[in-house]
This record gives structure tokens, C-alpha cells and sequence, in this order.
């Protein structure tokens, strides 16, 4: 094998290519005519491979020159590998134990030698088949505190911090696929949107004419384009994540990048309102998964506490950065100043992040890349039940961000919204 072309792998040449490979033998056996192979991937973009010898199991995960999900008319580049591995080595130091152990990383071939989770699954299609899973609101609250902390200014040193901005700002592609997606094209007749027709045309219309909510999303897409303060995963949904009852993992941070220490946090809770809404279309009967939904709006304020509490306690015992200076706050007469500019800084961070939150909602109903919460409802009506209550809180927390003040209120929202999909 030429090993400075790309070749993609498949199960059958995967044990000749990757036969020689020490770091992948080390773990799993080097007898590559003993390896069992399985693809796997089922995401939008790459390929993922469970490689199975004598010794173990592990993950190789290979980029693809194009977007799986659309195919070789939308070409996309294999650096994404490279942006994942570098994400992955950094929240592995920032946050530990909450990312997949990585064995080996081959720039030319984009690919990346993990550890396999298992008996891990994906959180989206945990809380579809309506688990509750008792860790996973703080577990995901600390890693969003501790990766965004301890990525930005207010931690790292400039000269770090500032080589990792340039590191990062080549992932550009990839970015361009949240600013066209996320931020663009549901508002707007975009070629490759999609929706529950005809039953959310009228809702579609609705928000694509509402001059409020398009400029708060263009105002967000500003925010997410300029706004470099710390290193993003970038695509922090429920399929990032995967779970058992007493761990949580999060993967793929292929569309890391600088930006608001808000988004994370935004895109996370949106797919948890949106798993909120999408339960009355995976219940077998009414008021089944009631306790589901609490459970649900649990969880969203788990996360957002503990997140904000362990900010609040970085920032007291790790702020070493250039930002909020210890030293400018160290007048005895005036001990609270920095106490004041945490709250400041964190109702920042809140109001972004209802922001990125409605957004993240509407791409995933009306764009491209839909969820599997809302996708596996069979029956189309019921499906746009669902979703349609969801576009109305995603239009609510974008809209009306700097007039929420707590996620009770947002709580009471949703609630009311759940009762109309049930009338
Ligand atoms: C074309 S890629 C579509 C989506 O898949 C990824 O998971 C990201 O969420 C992206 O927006
Ligand atoms: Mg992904």
C-alpha cells in the first residue's frame, strides 16, 4: 500500500491494511488473519469499523473525502480526522475519563485508532427507547465546564491558546457546514432542506417569515463565526454521547473549533428538549412516558447547574489567563468583583446559549440532518405533533433569550406545549 494516498478501508481489506499496525495489534492481537471486522457507521459522514482479535476489540474510525449522508457530489476534506484526533487529545487533558482512549492516528489514511465502548450506546437512541440514565446530567455538565474552561482565555496561556486558535481555524469546512445548516437554511427555501409535509408547511412558512427569528439567528451565526473564545467539540448532540447507567463518554469532536463557550452547552440542551417533545411519538400509550419527560426536564437543569457551578469553581481556583486578572480584583476594600464579573459572564453564556438552543431545533426539523428521536416516529402525523411543538419552543428560547430568566420558566413552556400536542 502506497501510504501517502488515501485509500478507504472496508471490513475485507481493513486486516491486510491495518494487519501491521502496533499500536492496533497491542490491543487486540497482532494475528490480523484471527480479526473479525463489522461497519458500523451510521452518522452522517465517516466510516467506523469494530475491529475484533484474540486479545480485544477497538474502534477505527476513518474519514471519508466526501459527506456520507449526501454522497461524493459534496466533497469534504479528510483534515476533519486530524481536527477530531487533536480535539480528542485535548478534552481527554481538560476533562479525563470522558473520552474514548486513542491508540493511534494516521494523518494520510484520516483515521483513528480508539477504544471500543462497550456495553455503551448511543444516548439518542437510549433515551428513545425511554432509559433514564442517572449520570448523564452532571457527567455532561462537567465536561461541558471543564473542556470550555479550560479551552479559553480564562485559562490557558495566550501564547497556547493563540496557536491553538490558528491550529483549529483550518476546519473550515466543517464549519461551513454549521453556518450553512444550522444557521442558514432553515430559514430560507434551501436546496437540500427537508420536512413532514404537508403537515408542518404552515409552521415552516411561519418561522421562514418571522422577521424577529431570522435576525436572531443571523445575530447567533455572527455570535458562532466571531465569537473565538474557547475550543468547541462543535457537534455536542445525543448521538455524540454514549452511555450505561454509570458512564458517559462523548465522541466525535471532528467539528471542533474556536468559538462561544455558549454553544456546546445550547446545541446539548436542545437535543434534550427535542427528545422531551419526540416521547409522545414513542409511547405506546398516552402518559406512558411521563416520567420520561420529567425526567428529561431534569436532566436539562442538572446539566445547566452543575456546568455553572463548575464554572463558578474554575473560575475561583483556575483562572490563569489573560482574562479577569486575579490581581485586578485584589483590592481588600472590594473582595466581590470578581464574583460580579462570573455572574455577568455566565448570564452571557445563558442567553447565547438559549439562543444556539431554538436553532438547533429548527435545523433538526426543518434542514438537512434530522434526529432520530423525531425520524423513528413512524406515523407522519404524529411525527409533526411533535415536531411542531418543538419549533415552537425552539422560536421561543431564540427569540425571547434575553427575557428568560430560568429554566423553571422554560420548564412551564414546554409543559404547556406538551399539552396542546396531547388535546
Ligand atoms: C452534512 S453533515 C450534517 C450534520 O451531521 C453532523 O453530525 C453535524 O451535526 C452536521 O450538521
Ligand atoms: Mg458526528
Amino acid at each position: 500500500m502506497d501510504k501517502q494516498v488515501f485509500e478507504a478501508l472496508s471490513a475485507e481489506t481493513l486486516p491486510h491494511r491495518l494487519g501491521g499496525n502496533s499500536a492496533l495489534g497491542e490491543k487486540i492481537g497482532e494475528d490480523a488473519s484471527h480479526w473479525t471486522v463489522k461497519e458500523i457507521g451510521d452518522g452522517n459522514l465517516n466510516l467506523v469499523f469494530i475491529v475484533t482479535g484474540s486479545k480485544g476489540t477497538a474502534v477505527v474510525k476513518q474519514a471519508l473525502p466526501y459527506v456520507r449522508l449526501v454522497g461524493e457530489s459534496w466533497p469534504l476534506p479528510l483534515k476533519r480526522s486530524f481536527f477530531e484526533y487533536h480535539a480528542l487529545v485535548r478534552q481527554a487533558a481538560r476533562a479525563p475519563g470522558m473520552v474514548p482512549e486513542i491508540f493511534f492516528f494516521d494523518e494520510t489514511q484520516a483515521l483513528i485508532v480508539m477504544e471500543y465502548l462497550t456495553p455503551h450506546v448511543i444516548l439518542r437512541r437510549a433515551l428513545i427507547d425511554g432509559r433514564e440514565l442517572p449520570n448523564i446530567g452532571c457527567d455532561l455538565g462537567l465536561f461541558a465546564a471543564r473542556t470550555l474552561f479550560r479551552g479559553s482565555d480564562l485559562s490557558m496561556a495566550t501564547r497556547d491558546k493563540k496557536a491553538d486558535l490558528a491550529l483549529f481555524a483550518d476546519n473550515v469546512e466543517l464549519c461551513d457546514i454549521t453556518e450553512n445548516l444550522v444557521f442558514s437554511d432553515p430559514y430560507f427555501e434551501a436546496d437540500l432542506n427537508r420536512h413532514t409535509a404537508p403537515q408542518l408547511d404552515p409552521i415552516m412558512m411561519e418561522l421562514r417569515s418571522d422577521r424577529d427569528l431570522k435576525v436572531e439567528a443571523q445575530r447567533l451565526k455572527h455570535l458562532f463565526s466571531a465569537k473565538a473564545e474557547t475550543l468547541c467539540h462543535g457537534d455536542l448532540h445525543t448521538g455524540s454521547v454514549m452511555v450505561t447507567d454509570a458512564e458517559t463518554r462523548v465522541i466525535d469532536p471532528e467539528f471542533a473549533f474556536y468559538g462561544p463557550i455558549s454553544f456546546d452547552v445550547g446545541m446539548l440542551l436542545a437535543n434534550f428538549w427535542m427528545s422531551y417533545f419526540s416521547q409522545s411519538g414513542q409511547e405506546s400509550t398516552t402518559g406512558a412516558r411521563d416520567g420520561m419527560r420529567a425526567y428529561l426536564l431534569e436532566t436539562i437543569e442538572t446539566i445547566w447547574e452543575t456546568f455553572r457551578s463548575e464554572f463558578a469553581q474554575l473560575w475561583r481556583t483556575e483562572r490563569m489567563g489573560i482574562l479577569y486578572q486575579a490581581r485586578v480584583f485584589e483590592d481588600r476594600n472590594d473582595p466581590l468583583g470578581a464574583e460580579q464579573a462570573l455572574n455577568i459572564v455566565i448570564d452571557d453564556i445563558w442567553r447565547e446559549m438559549l439562543g444556539f438552543a431554538g436553532i438547533e431545533i429548527h435545523r433538526r426539523i426543518l434542514g438537512l440532518a434530522h434526529n432520530a428521536d423525531f425520524e423513528t416516529i413512524a406515523d407522519p402525523d404524529r411525527r409533526a405533533a411533535c415536531e411542531s411543538k418543538a419549533l415552537k419552543l425552539g422560536r421561543h428560547l431564540a427569540v425571547n433569550r434575553h427575557r428568560i430568566h430560568s429554566l423553571r420558566d422554560i420548564r412551564a413552556t414546554a409543559e404547556r406545549l406538551q399539552k396542546e400536542t396531547l388535546a
